[in-house]
């Protein structure tokens, strides 16, 4: 290409007007070039990848927002029923390849490119990531988002825009070292900034009392501080549909008036001071699992949120429908955990202080419209606010969260009568850790529904955090198993995997409905079939092995059983317990250097909360077995360790479709769900899992012969704590197990120093509160049928096609039409192509 003019790039058939977002091949080049020239400024000959990377997402985009605006539209005239999804996280992963998918266009796009010259596997990785999510909460609201938009669901996403979403890990000595990750500074095509859709959001002051023109008493809030909240709006296609939903991010901004004032009276530095102030509110992403205290930033971000989202709800409603008294029909909030929970209070204030409302209808117009999805049921996460912060930040919504506390607990006490230690438990205020308001308990008693996110779970949440306001009203707790979208976790990041489905099935409708993968299973002892299954494996373990060797050094050989674990790391999660069985083949090896074994190459990645001391450890200690088992020639023919650096979506997607074995292995009861498991085995990798989460029905839906099960049920890990469990006795009594943590406490993986690891050992022998110890026979057992196995390609290919088509209840599709039939009575709507 060495044109001159960016619109002769390709002679065009297309009619003119089609030329902007036409599909065919002509179409896009010339659109390629196009957005090349009049965006980026650039010919195609001085073009930079990034360049490139642009133009192609201009392209992508121009097509979005066409299906985009003709949604908004339909939703509009049709007064349809919509539900706004509140997350303070959207992990969304990379865009391009998803949006080209979701346009149906993926083929014919990397076709264009090519024909000019473009290497599209270049661009795609110059991609960055919106990290605005942790771990798998964020990342099921960015699956959320995908099935919303194919199920027809009118949705929109409200969330922050974090200018630094989760940090960048780097792996120096074995050790996690943390890097900003500032995902906007090249830019982010997929966004349309919207300045006019701004919300004031108010902090601090002091509530007075005041009547309004007809003499009814009033509470006017006198904040102290105030900033504003700006939309920054990204399209979210569906997968072979035309519906196109909403995501809607709010940055935060100083207002002008309030800038200029202080400027005015001559406080320069007052007047850039507060702007900063203001601005830092969207500024970064909270990357802790780690008890709140007292993270006073965090609750402003909340509250910043949601009071844009809500003021927001109410401007669509009036610019809609119209009168408030109806704003429950037209809408549902989903809360995503306990993060965007203030919006219940908020919406209280807006109908009552500003608009007017009799507390009764708002608070029955409030109780119609939220919903609330539990993701946890480790005690130490479940959130609370201590309420001298809460109320220096949010007077005005202390008072409104009184008044719901005191309502609702005199409906309590008639209901059981007298059973005051029973009001202590279910008041919005505990008053036994130093008055704190409990967050979870404000979702609870402010939705008409709430779920847990797996059947254990949900189970689970009804008989411990939420026994008592399950008995009192059982019919608002539900249940709806989590699932992940196949587009991206599969289309996506194992295009191999689904092309040979596809010509396996003699069709692709899979992708829009997963349960078609059923058409596998009468293939799966097909020797021809399997044959294809085990290249395609092979495939994506070279690229993998290949990536890993070039980003940490590892060597690993492609035929090796590649055996991940891949999550944030946690100690529920138990990477520690995983760490033990290597340690055991390591001993095993160096013992009898004769002994067979199955080559396996061990694949963690993860991050862990900057100040989890603990978790960091377990890095180092992963990375410390590594080097000594990489490096040691009498073992590194059969064993390897690798510690993928960053996990993040774009790097998990080179995970999923290498793994031959998916390690689910957190203690029974700790995991509410988990997604990593539905993730790994829908690429055809195999279980080895407690009786955790969705596991159990992971399990029960592959079928109990292809599923590797293991380990102590949540009832029995009850029972054990109940009775009063002893690591140490564990540590005494198992000769194996004792030497595998002496090992690690002998100084072999620290260069000789005993103390490195002492804080993980000593606390496995003496505490072990997700109980390591416990489960570490059973699990090497498994293990042990796992390479039995795995020693026989045909059984274990088998099993792999079984868990593939028999994984259909796994899409985040089946997921949101059951919240959409079962918790908000939304409707599909259905647009004319
Ligand atoms: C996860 N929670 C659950 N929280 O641990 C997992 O079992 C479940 O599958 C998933 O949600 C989706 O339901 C989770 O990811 C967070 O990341 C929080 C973010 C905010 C700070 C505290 C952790």
């Amino acid at each position: 290409m060495s044109t001159r003019s960016p619109a002769t790039a390709a002679p065009s058939n297309d009619p003119p007007e089609q030329t902007r977002t036409g599909m065919s091949k002509a179409a896009l080049k010339q659109a390629y070039i196009d957005n090349l020239f009049y965006i980026q400024g650039r010919f195609r000959d001085v073009a930079s990848t990034y360049d490139l990377y642009m133009a192609a997402a201009f392209t992508a985009r121009d097509r979005m927002l066409e299906r985009w605006v003709e949604s908004a539209q339909v939703y509009k005239t049709s007064h349809a029923r919509t539900l706004c999804y509140l997350s303070a996280e959207y992990l969304l992963g990379p865009q391009l390849t998803q949006n080209l998918v979701n346009l149906g266009i993926a083929k014919v796009a990397r076709a264009a490119a090519e024909e000019l010259s473009v290497d599209f596997n270049a661009i795609l990785e110059e991609e960055v990531e919106p990290g605005l999510g942790s771990g798998g909460l964020g990342r099921l609201a960015a699956c959320y988002l995908d099935s919303l938009a194919t199920q027809r669901i009118p949705a929109i996403g409200y969330g922050i825009r974090y200018e630094f979403g989760i940090f960048d890990q780097v792996i120096q000595d074995g050790w996690q070292v943390e890097r900003s990750d500032n995902w906007l500074r090249n830019g982010n095509p997929w966004e349309l900034p919207r300045p006019k859709i701004s919300f004031a959001v108010r902090y601090g002051g002091h509530t007075e009392q005041t009547r309004d023109q007809e003499g009814r008493s009033r509470v006017r809030w006198v904040p102290e501080m105030v900033i504003k909240g700006v939309a920054y709006d990204t399209p979210i296609l569906g997968y072979g549909v035309r519906n196109a939903n909403l995501l809607r991010l709010w940055k935060s901004e100083a207002p002008e008036s309030f800038d200029f004032q202080t400027f005015n009276v001559g406080d320069y530095y007052g007047a850039v001071h507060a702007k900063i102030e203001a601005e830092t509110i969207s500024k970064v992403l909270y990357p802790n699992d780690e008890p709140e205290a007292g993270k006073e930033l965090r609750l402003k971000q909340q509250y910043f949120f949601v009071s844009c989202s809500m003021q927001d709800m109410i401007r669509l409603h009036r610019n809609t429908v119209g009168p408030l008294e109806t704003i429950h029909q037209k809408f549902v909030v989903q809360l995503n955990d306990t993060h965007p929970a203030l919006a219940i209070a908020e919406l209280m204030r807006l109908l009552v202080d500003e608009q007017a409302m009799t507390w009764e209808q708002a608070w029955s117009i409030t109780r119609q419209t939220f919903c609330y999805t539990n993701h946890t049921l480790l005690p130490e996460a479940l959130e609370t606010w201590s309420l001298a912060l809460f109320e220096r930040l949010l007077p005005r919504h202390l008072e409104i969260i009184y008044a719901i506390n005191q309502e609702f607990l005199d409906q309590v006490r008639v209901r059981f009568l007298g059973d005051e230690a029973r009001i202590a438990r279910m008041s919005l205020i505990d008053e036994t850790h130093g008055r704190r308001i409990r967050m979870a308990h404000l979702a609870v008693v402010g939705s008409r529904a709430v779920n847990g996110v797996a059947a254990l779970h949900s189970k689970l949440i009804k008989t411990t955090i939420f026994k008592d306001f399950h008995e009192l009203a059982p019919e608002r707790f539900h249940t709806v198993t989590n699932g992940v979208t196949p587009r991206r976790f599969m289309v996506v990041s194992n295009p191999r995997l689904a092309r040979l489905i596809t010509a396996t099935c003699g069709h692709d409708r899979w992708i829009g409905d997963l349960e078609y993968l059923r058409d596998l299973e009468t293939h799966a002892d097909d020797p021809v079939l399997q044959a294809r299954w085990r290249q395609v494996k092979i495939a994506a373990k070279r690229d993998l092995a290949c990536w890993l060797d070039h980003h940490t050094g590892v060597p690993i050989d492609p035929e090796a059983m590649f055996d991940i674990q891949a999550k944030r790391l946690h100690e529920y999660k138990r990477q520690h317990l995983k760490v033990l069985h290597i340690i055991r083949l390591y001993q095993r090896l160096k013992q009898d250097p004769s002994v067979s074994m199955v080559p396996r190459a061990f694949i963690f990645g993860g991050k862990a909360a900057p100040g989890y001391v603990m978790a960091k450890l377990m890095i180092k200690l992963i990375n410390a077995v590594g080097e000594v088992i990489n490096r040691d020639p009498q073992v590194n023919g059969y064993l390897r360790v690798a510690f993928m650096p960053n996990f993040n979506v774009k790097n998990g997607q080179r995970l999923y479709p290498a793994a031959d074995l998916s390690e689910q292995i957190s203690l029974a009861g700790k995991e509410a769900s988990g997604t990593g498991n539905m993730k790994f085995s829908m690429n055809g990798a195999l279980t080895i899992g407690t009786d955790d989460g969705a596991n159990i029905e992971i399990r029960e839906a592959v079928g109990a012969e292809n599923f590797f099960l293991f380990g102590m049920t949540a009832e029995e890990v009850q029972r054990k704590q109940a009775e009063g469990y002893r690591p140490w006795a564990l540590y005494q009594g198992d000769a194996e197990l004792k030497s595998d943590i002496d090992l690690i406490s002998s100084g072999l993986f620290s260069h000789g120093d005993p103390h490195l690891f002492r804080p993980l050992t000593d606390h496995l022998i003496h505490a072990d509160p997700f109980m390591v110890l416990a489960d570490y026979r059973a699990y090497l057992e498994c293990q042990e049928r796992v390479t039995e196995a795995y020693a026989q390609p045909r059984r274990w290919d088998r099993m792999s096609i079984l868990n593939v088509a028999r994984m259909g209840r796994f899409s985040s599709d089946r997921a949101i039409r059951e919240y959409a039939e079962r918790i908000w009575q939304i409707e599909p709507v259905v647009l004319d192509s």
